[in-house]
């Protein structure tokens, strides 16, 4: 091996090639290639000295020889930016190590040592978010994916699991709360104002769920008793001016811990459970073990500042995190290729958790709606991939709506086919194999073939398979019996040019024209490329209702009259089959307008048949308020845009507008009668008062395309009248694409009432930044420069800029004014943090799915931004996958 010169000289480490002077492009890492770690470290200690800026950092390892691994004479410790101080081995001084690129190589000639060194880390110089670093004064980390690198040198892969025992010290004034994984097992004071803790984590782990927070926190408590009755103390750690806006949060936490010894029969494992809430976080929470740290727009709401969707969120999250304790932590990931492993499994744990909470039928339609619009778009990209991807060079890049959503959806669709008893019998197989174990995605599928009883050979090409499966439907009929046909075809995505006809299951029924009724739902496994079945008995043609609660993460092609669509939208048993229904129904007349040559008669015989249904959605007393607010729901721009093969943003908005007009004029009584009726129905937290809330808004969206005065009027008197939340962002989103003068009215009183409180001015920000004001441009220009903007804070940059990127009128402007915007954005904000940068990359992507006109204009930002020779790894990776 090369000698390790100059021996154990610090200065080597400034020799590291820094982020400034990448010698070439960041190497691709393979799935393929993984190799277990020559070492284990089954213990580390940490002792931090805190302080803002500059924290001491001593980490003592315990290593072992891996006796899967390769006989090593040298072990590896990732570093990133980190200086190696005072290294020790066996007690000793040692000169036998060297620095290469940013990990130090340690010389081991046995077959057991202990290393110690020191890291001196500068939290408030942290602008990244990534490692450890300070938020309005108090310090906290963030590890996942690779983050801990940038604390201590480890070998940071979640293969590697150790205990962990951590002691921090600091001023007692600035840091009263210490806290970090596990159990407080000591804690003390010292002399000058300083005290410590001392907290041991007896689960092993990998380094991405290590977590430290040290601050000036107060927390709301409460206590659960587990299944088999360990008590366990919770904690809810916030700014003591957030204290009373924590309520939700906790029962949300206390609902996720029954229903998951209820639903999937886990429990929780150690004495306390901590979560901690940050105002400046790169997403929205954190599973550390036993202590989550929480982007504070999923932890604090109260009605006044929080909408009914901001309280959703929050259950979710809060869920979410926590079931990670078994499907992430007990069992975590051999290597970030298996990420949706622990991702999609537990965004399908929360789904069905909310579900549960909520009702099935709305959640769902909402699930799918955010399916559509970011993952289909993703999965016909540039930037597809599979659920698993095969390489990356930033494992951060794949934290994305495939490996979650896409993810959740594949696992769904085994439960669909085992049924909910038998994929529990998958579940708990799975969590006793693997338990304490870093599992794959193959480990997953081999505890349901065994466990559910499920044959999963052909359904693995769902893991290796990107790319969203079209199914063509048709439906026939002869005599007594109607013939289905099902035809399958899985596009090329890039890197898989050949793809094989994969396993869809299909929930359907066959309705009766007369009655509405079928004799039941049956599921079809379509795994050939073209499949007909027969059905018996039918005197008439059946109306064919396919797919139904989307059993099955595929886009339907189905020859279908308009006739049968409305007979769905209005009877469908299956409530996500009736929201389908229009859907199709309006998309079909939509792709249609936009594609052009229709006469005006096909146009508004299309648009009758829609606002006849549209009239049965808004008066149909049986529908309670929440599901029809999603029936009323139009299809969003980019479902629409996913349907063409070039879209004209200019042209789809204009449809979609036209139509919300033309539905507006004709049922303009319908609706200001059901904003009136549902204005009367109490305020409060209940299904009804939500779900009158969700009604109230869509009928000013609606009415804001037909008759804006009106619109104006209703929605200024629905935002004095606002005692929520919900009601008063409403009403201002509507005014916010309005050019009346209650816009800027309404919007300075918004700004006045909430001014300081950071969650709300984001929804400020993001309301007139994502609006279809005309304007937007120049709005977003002027919000830029405002004194609250602030690019550090990832909630802010988000609320401004992620909400423009969907408008078609700002980001889509025809001469390139949005595009260029949001490319000065990724140049600005690269060097302050590299992983919120990069998420603003795939929506210049789309260019090849664009008119040739706009397509030019984002492939020249792209190709901008590209020239920049000190780009991020992760804006790199997604500007070159992107120009493709
Ligand atoms: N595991 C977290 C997501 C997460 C990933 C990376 C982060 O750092 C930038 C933070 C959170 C989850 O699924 O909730
Ligand atoms: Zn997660």
């Amino acid at each position: 091996r090369t000698p390790s010169t100059p021996d154990g000289n610090p200065e080597m480490a400034d020799a590291a090639p820094g982020p400034l002077d990448r010698p070439s492009e960041p190497p691709l890492i393979r799935r393929e290639d993984y190799r277990p770690f020559d070492w284990l470290v089954p213990e580390i200690r940490l002792d931090f000295t805190l302080g803002l800026e500059r924290t001491l950092v001593v980490a003592t390892l315990k290593v072992e020889r891996n006796p899967n691994g390769e006989p090593a004479s040298e072990i590896r410790l990732n570093g990133d930016g980190l200086t190696p101080l005072d290294v020790t081995v066996d007690g000793h001084a040692s000169n036998s190590w060297r620095m290469e690129g940013s990990d130090l190589l340690v010389d081991l000639p046995g077959d057991a040592h202990e290393i110690r060194f020191a890291t001196e880390i500068a939290p408030v110089a942290n602008s990244q978010l990534m490692g450890l670093y300070a938020s309005n004064g108090m310090l906290c980390t963030q590890c996942e994916a690779e983050g801990f690198r940038r604390i201590t040198f480890f070998p940071d892969r979640p293969d590697v699991l150790s205990t962990y025992t951590v002691r921090m010290e600091g001023p007692k004034d600035a840091f009263p709360v210490l806290l970090s994984n596990g159990n407080r097992i000591a804690a003390g004071g010292g002399e000058d104002g300083t005290h410590w803790a001392e907290w041991h984590d007896p689960w092993p782990k990998p380094s991405y769920l290590f977590a430290l927070v040290a601050g000036d926190l107060v927390a709301r408590k409460d206590r659960f008793t587990t299944m088999s009755g360990r008590e366990v103390d919770l904690a809810i750690w916030v700014r003591a001016e957030d204290l009373d806006r924590t309520g939700h949060a906790m029962e949300s936490l206390i609902k996720s811990m029954k229903w998951d010894e209820q639903v999937f029969g886990r429990e929780y494992d150690l004495d306390q459970f901590n979560i901690v809430a940050v105002g400046d976080f790169n997403m929205g929470a954190m599973e550390n073990k036993g202590l989550n740290v929480f982007n504070t727009k999923y932890v604090l709401a109260d009605p006044e500042t929080a909408t009914d969707g901001d309280y959703d969120g929050i259950e979710g999250v809060i869920a979410h995190e926590y079931f990670h304790n078994w499907s992430g932590n007990r069992v975590t990931c051999r290597d970030w290729f298996q990420l949706s492993l622990k991702e999609g499994f537990t965004v399908l744990r929360d789904q069905l958790f909310s579900q549960d909470m909520q009702g099935e039928a709305v959640k769902r339609i909402e699930d799918v709606r955010l399916l559509r619009s970011v993952q289909f778009p993703e999965d016909s990209g540039p930037l597809a991939h599979p659920i698993r991807p095969d390489s990356f060079r930033e494992i951060g890049n794949f934290y994305t709506s495939t490996v979650y959503n896409k993810g959740a959806e594949v696992i769904r669709m085994m439960r669909t086919m085992a049924g909910p008893e038998r994929f529990r019998e998958g579940t708990d197989l799975y969590f006793g194999r693997h338990d304490g174990e870093a599992a794959t995605c193959e480990d997953f599928i081999r505890a349901m073939e065994d466990g559910a009883g499920l044959d999963l050979a052909q359904f693995r090409l769902w893991y290796s398979q990107a790319g969203t499966p079209k199914v063509e439907v048709s439906l026939a009929h002869e005599g007594e019996a109607a013939t289905l046909t099902l035809r399958q075809t899985v596009p090329v995505t890039p890197g898989q040019p050949d793809k094989q006809p994969m396993p869809i299951p299909l929930r359907l029924a066959l309705l009766d024209r007369e009655t509405g009724r079928h004799n039941g739902e049956q599921l079809i496994v379509l795994d050939k490329p073209e499949q007909v079945h027969r059905f018996e008995g039918f005197a008439a043609k059946p109306v064919l209702s396919v797919n139904r609660g989307f059993s099955a993460p595929v886009a339907i092609e189905r020859v279908i009259d308009s006739d049968d669509l409305v007979f769905l939208a209005k009877n469908d048993d299956d409530a996500f089959a009736r929201y389908e229904a229009m859907q199709e129904l309006i998309v079909g007349h939509l792709v249609a307008v936009v594609e052009g040559g229709l006469d005006e008669r096909v146009q508004d015989a299309a648009r009758s048949s829609i606002a006849e249904v549209m009239r049965v959605i808004v008066t149909d007393a049986a529908l309670d308020d929440s599901m029809r607010g999603e029936l009323m729901m139009l299809p969003g721009q980019t479902y629409i845009a996913e349907q063409l093969t070039v879209a004209d943003p200019g042209a789809i908005h204009a449809a979609r507008e036209a139509l919300k007009g033309w539905l507006a004029k004709s049922l303009e009584m319908e609706l200001v009668a059901l904003h009136e009726r549902a204005s009367g129905i109490s305020s409060g937290m209940d299904r009804a008062a939500r779900g009158a809330r969700k009604v109230k808004t869509q009928a000013l969206v609606f009415l804001a395309a037909g008759n804006p005065e009106l619109a104006e009027r209703m929605a200024a008197a629905q935002y004095d009248a606002a005692d929520t939340m919900t009601d008063r962002q409403g009403a201002l989103m509507v005014l916010a694409g309005l050019a009346g003068p209650q816009r800027t009215h309404k919007l300075i009183d918004f700004y006045n009432r909430f001014q300081g409180d950071a969650l709300v001015i984001d929804k400020w920000f993001s309301l007139q930044a994502g609006s279809l004001h005309p304007h937007v441009i120049e709005h977003v220009h002027a919000l830029a420069q405002h004194p609250d903007f602030n690019i550090k804070n990832p909630n802010r940059v988000r609320s401004l800029y992620m909400a423009f990127t969907g408008t078609p009128l700002g980001f889509h402007a025809a001469d390139g004014e949005g595009y260029r915007m949001i490319a000065d954005l990724i140049l600005a904000l690269d060097p302050i943090n590299a992983s919120t940068a990069a998420r603003f990359v795939p929506p210049l992507g789309r260019w090849r799915r664009i008119e040739p006109g706009r397509a030019a204009l984002m492939r020249g930002e792209l190709e901008r931004i590209a020239a920049h020779a000190d780009l991020s790894r992760d804006t790199f990776e997604q500007v070159t996958r992107s120009l493709g």
